[in-house]
């Protein structure tokens, strides 16, 4: 890897070769044309059929649960941006796949291959639980609203234990709401727009130093519950907000006010909640 500042000035690219995971996904087929400005070679992996690989681009066809196809996916590379796994809230085996021994595995194989960077695609239901008048920081503790969310704070914690313990540096995205247009309420604070994850994207993965950072992915939405104190040294702006879907989202009457007590109006993690464990009664 070229030093970031030094790749800048020789207009070089800052990484010769970039791991992709989750490329086959809804944001990893949106990511994908922009990740070529980080890297001469973009490796993009998924567990589903990804389809030919684009000048600069590899592709690798892996589950995340198998050791030993992660340790070969990540050989060669020199920073990771991990996106792939279950990203919504279903039953526990699979997200103990993807998610857990996912991690477990990744983080095996950037030890063992030296890797130094990853960017994380975390979520905000690492903090669910919190309620939707409250603001939330990263310095606070964890709340997940169920098993994804528990996952992707056990994903937080394993690149906080990598980095304690072996140096290398992680910055966890706890990624809003990244889809073309916010619909709810809750959309609308926790928007984040394709530019903006984009750019928060690029700040991770090329501003020297990170450590272990946990930044909240969400444009500059009026009324979002997020507060990126603890991460502004990585100088993301984001240039997006959802204000100009506000009006159509009030006209829709969608999730109005006066259903404010419904478990997915209180809590940040929204409909999650409805998804979650369930017991017998
Ligand atoms: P997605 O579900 O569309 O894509 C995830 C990809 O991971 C899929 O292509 C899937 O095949 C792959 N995958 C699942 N299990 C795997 C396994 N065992 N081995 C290898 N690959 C596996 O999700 P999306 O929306 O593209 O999200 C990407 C990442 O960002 C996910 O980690 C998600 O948790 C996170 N995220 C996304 C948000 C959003 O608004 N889209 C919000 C918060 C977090
Ligand atoms: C997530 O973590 C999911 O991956 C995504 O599909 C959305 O549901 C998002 O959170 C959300 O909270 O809206």
């Amino acid at each position: 890897m070229a030093a970031p500042m030094l790749s800048l000035f020789l207009m070089t690219k800052p990484f010769k070769r970039i791991l992709f995971t989750g490329a086959a996904g809804g944001l990893g087929k949106r990511l994908r044309p922009h990740l070529k400005q980080f890297a001469d070679i973009v490796r993009l992996a998924d567990l589903a059929e990804i389809g030919p690989a684009g000048p600069g681009e590899e592709v690798v066809q892996c589950d995340l649960a198998d050791r030993e196809a992660v340790m070969k996916m990540c050989e060669g590379v020199d920073a990771i941006v991990h996106f792939g796994g279950v990203s919504t809230e279903v039953e526990f085996d699979p997200i103990m796949q993807g998610n857990i021994l996912g991690m477990v595995n990744l983080y095996e194989a950037v030890h063992k291959l030296g890797i130094r960077r990853v960017v994380f695609a975390s979520s905000n239901h690492t903090m669910g639980m919190y309620k939707t008048t409250e603001t939330v920081d990263a310095s606070m503790p964890p709340r997940p609203d169920g098993y994804y969310g528990l996952s992707k704070v056990f994903g937080e914690q394993l690149s906080r234990f990598y980095w304690d313990r072996f140096g290398i540096e992680t910055v966890c995205l706890r990624i809003g709401y990244c889809f073309p247009e916010p619909t709810t309420h809750r959309q609308l604070a926790t928007w984040l727009s394709l530019d903006d994850l984009v750019q928060l994207l690029g700040r991770s993965l090329v501003t020297p130093r990170v450590g272990h950072t946990i930044a909240f992915g969400v444009s500059d939405n009026p009324g979002k519950w997020w507060d990126d104190r603890h991460s502004r040294f990585l100088a993301y702006k984001p240039k997006d907000s959802s204000i100009r879907f506000s009006e159509a989202v009030y006209a829709s009457g969608v999730d109005r006010i006066d259903d404010m007590d419904d478990l997915t109006l209180k809590y940040q993690g929204g409909l999650f909640l409805h998804n979650g464990p369930k017991y017998k009664s």
